[in-house]
């Protein structure tokens, strides 16, 4: 069975937009797991410590076979062979790739929860999803375009398809 899988991309590090180019990349060669689409890519004001760069953010669509915890293994691969640095809690890194909403699964463990704990705080994340498809909705039925209004606003812009490596 095929779900959709909706992944948060960031990086505020090395050539920010150039990792999430590269990351999405890796994504597509993901075994048992289709690239649908990706997202714009956005600059965004830091959420948490002020005294670090601006982030570029983005999303995509994936549809896999994957249990959660795998896709959840591939991500973190791929975060580690594209030299993954968090300098501190809520501070600077290269490529961070998280698993934002997985079908209408909802999930929390110690590795995982599903739908993202943040995900309603974070309009770099939701302007994103909205992009890739401007009708979802969480499991519990929330229009994810109903929380983008209500978010807290980090300055995004929209990074003109020139600025991606
Ligand atoms: N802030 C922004 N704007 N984008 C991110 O991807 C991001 N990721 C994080 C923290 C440090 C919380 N802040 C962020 O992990």
């Amino acid at each position: 069975m095929m779900t959709d899988a909706f992944i948060g991309l960031g990086s505020n590090l090395k050539e920010p937009a150039a990792q999430l180019a590269r990351a999405v990349s890796a994504l597509a060669t993901l075994p048992e797991t289709v690239l649908v689409a990706q997202s714009p890519f956005y600059a965004s004001r830091p959420v948490g410590p002020q005294d670090q760069p601006d982030f570029v953010n983005g999303a995509v669509w994936l549809s896999t076979s994957l249990l959660p915890h795998q896709l959840l293994d591939e991500l973190q691969s791929i975060e580690q062979k594209h030299g993954r640095e968090r300098l501190r809690h809520w501070g600077p890194r290269t490529l961070d790739l998280d698993i934002l909403l997985f079908g209408d699964q909802v999930l929390d463990d110690e590795r995982l929860t599903v739908p993202h704990r943040e995900l309603p705080n974070r309009d770099f994340a939701l302007q994103p999803l909205l992009d890739l498809k401007a009708d979802l909705a969480l499991p519990d039925g929330t229009a994810i375009a109903e929380l983008r209004s209500q978010c807290p606003d980090n300055g995004l812009r929209k990074l003109p398809p020139a600025d991606y490596p």
